[in-house]
């Protein structure tokens, strides 16, 4: 299952990669995540992150709702998303009442926390009274992976007859308010280049003398949820505009395989040739990556490879990355960023532990030294930034330490999650609600309670503690935390490539909690079978490593990856992964 193409190349990064990173940092604790303390701990935990959810979603639905987030100081709201189209309209101003984002974007956390009673009050809500005919001016990413993301799953969720809505019919209302929006997306891509602009009013399309300059996070973090929608309309228009300017975006690579920060979408010339893994940039990675598990794409996945080997060559440096210059692979500027803490968690899905754990540890250690994390953080001068000294109650930390200890089943991320909940509640809770910070040497708060602290810090900090959702399911979570399956009908490589015969299945309860999304890497699940109305999960290709932490002694130790169906083999660190192909 190789490629033997790539054989050798690859062979001689990984021996240096591993050369690099002392294998002392990959020790797992001796200590079982089974045994009964931890058991309790997890549930203890589990508990209070809970608590925090609900007293971060009861505030905003009491001061804030149906506006779009919570401002916790002063309870009050902000409507963040959109720009209102013509502001001397006062009596407009005061008509708008926001698009509910925060109530949106916790629709996935609240079917995840297993309450589905408050999940279809919040369903019935939105199809009664959202609208998208506002003239409001909005940044198509944000809304992309927020709103559309937020829907798309949301109806995913409530037409998987294990969440049960009893209350009324659910009449597909939010997949026709994700369509009624994606419709609304298309007019930006109409550019020379098929790169969307980044802002488009949701009434009026793209205005006049709206601005060129774009992210590459903008052009290239679209497919996830504009490829969802396409499938589950069968109008394929979206995921083609977002496939359209994702290769756009790739034909735009330096010949080092590395991508700038900025451009201009209707020249199609980069603005900013600086880039590293965070802001602008981040999820265009993720997603390159997360859309060939979705779709199965052999595309995503060469365009992952180059893209990946390109970041590991000329941004990192030990555990850290910087930034550097497309061109020239110059490093150019030496910054932590609170953003990159995602890159371990990506890291994890290609099973490059051991560089995961590595650069977790250096995120988690600027964490304990601050109470939290900085936006920016002088990595020359061991020193927060002079003006992005805040923390907006980001999840990306979190986000990592939950796929690591989904991939390792080391206790150790447990004591970092429990550190994280801890400072959360110590440095930014409220009366109102959850504050940001704005300055994490003064611990001084601002009046703000992002969405995202609902969709993603409270959903991946609970499923730390309690992954029950996963049991038994396939999920890819979008960048914003959105779950999304991964179904054999959405993904092209099947059913050619594989043949019956190599599937392993799961019959029984137990069996799929052993094969559950994260603890085995994920494979396309086959719909449920009427006959087999016991069977959870087969799984196209996928054999589970001998152990359940993915340690190894030899390459008999490891199994068939269910996401791309290649042989893992063991590291010279004792992990298995893909090591070979990268
Ligand atoms: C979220 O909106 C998403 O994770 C996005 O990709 C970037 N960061 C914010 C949270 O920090």
């Amino acid at each position: 299952m190789l490629c033997s193409g790539d054989k050798n190349i690859g062979l001689a990064t990984w021996a240096i990669m591993f050369l690099l990173i002392s294998p002392t940092l990959f020790s797992t604790s001796s200590i079982s995540a089974l045994d009964p303390k931890w058991a309790a701990k997890k549930k203890r935990m589990s508990l209070k992150v809970r608590d925090m959810f609900y007293h971060a979603y009861d505030n905003y639905l009491t001061h804030a709702f149906p506006h779009d987030e919570l401002k916790p100081m002063s309870k009050s709201f902000t409507d963040s998303l959109g720009e209102l189209g013509n502001l001397k309209l006062e009596h407009l101003s005061k008509q708008y009442k926001g698009l509910a984002l925060t109530l949106i974007e916790s629709l996935s956390s609240l079917v995840i926390m297993g309450n589905i009673t408050e999940f279809e009050r919040a369903v019935n809500w939105l199809s009664d009274n959202l609208t998208f005919d506002v003239d409001v001016r909005v940044n198509l990413f944000e809304c992309n992976i927020r709103v559309l993301g937020g829907l798309v799953s949301a109806h995913i969720l409530a037409t998987d007859s294990t969440n049960r809505l009893g209350q009324r019919v659910y009449n597909n209302e939010l997949l026709s308010l994700a369509e009624d929006l994606g419709q609304r997306f298309l007019p930006a891509f109409n550019t020379p280049t098929g790169l969307p602009y980044a802002w488009v009013n949701l009434k009026y399309g793209v205005m006049e003398n709206e601005t060129a300059e774009t992210s590459t996070s903008g052009c290239g973090s679209l497919i996830l949820e504009m490829g969802a929608l396409s499938r589950l309309t069968g109008d394929r228009r979206y995921e083609i505009a977002a496939l359209r300017a994702l290769r756009k975006l790739w034909s735009m690579r330096s010949s080092l395989n590395l991508l700038g920060t900025t451009l201009d979408v209707e020249s199609g010339e980069w603005l900013e040739h600086s880039s590293g893994i965070g802001a602008g940039v981040d999820s265009f990675y993720e997603y390159l990556i997360k859309a060939h598990i979705l779709f199965g794409k052999d595309e995503f996945w060469m365009m992952f490879q180059s893209a990946y080997l390109g970041v590991q060559k000329y941004f990192r440096h030990g555990p850290w990355y910087h930034e550097a210059d497309m061109r020239t692979g110059m490093a150019t500027f030496w910054q932590l960023t609170s953003l990159q803490a995602f890159w371990p968690g990506v890291q994890v899905f290609v099973g490059d532990i051991a560089a995961a754990n590595s650069s977790h540890r250096e995120f988690f250690y600027v964490w304990e030294k601050f109470g939290v994390l900085p936006e920016r953080y002088l990595l020359e001068h061991r020193m927060v930034h002079p003006t992005e000294r805040y923390y907006p109650l980001r999840p990306e930390l979190a986000e990592s330490t939950f796929y690591l200890y989904q991939a390792t089943k080391d206790p150790w991320y447990m004591e970092v999650g429990e550190s994280i909940v801890n400072s959360l509640n110590q440095y930014t809770k409220v009366e109102g609600g959850f504050a940001s910070i704005r300055d994490v040497t003064t611990m001084q708060l601002e009046d703000h309670q992002h969405s995202f602290f609902l969709a993603e810090t409270c959903k991946y900090l609970y499923l730390l503690f309690d992954d029950s959702f996963l049991s038994g399911r396939n999920y890819v979570f979008t960048t914003e935390g959105h779950p999304l399956p991964v179904l054999s009908s959405w993904h092209e490589r099947l059913p050619q490539t594989y043949l019956p015969s190599n599937w392993t299945s799961s019959e029984s309860i137990h069996q799929a909690k052993r094969t559950s999304a994260m603890s085995s890497r994920i494979c396309p699940a086959i719909p449920l079978n009427s006959q087999h109305p016991n069977r959870q999960i087969e799984s196209a290709c996928h054999v589970l490593d001998a152990r359940e932490d993915h340690r190894c002694l030899t390459d008999e130790d490891c199994g068939v990856d269910g996401m791309s169906c290649r042989r893992r083999t063991c590291s010279i660190a004792g992990y298995c992964g893909l090591w070979l192909i990268i």
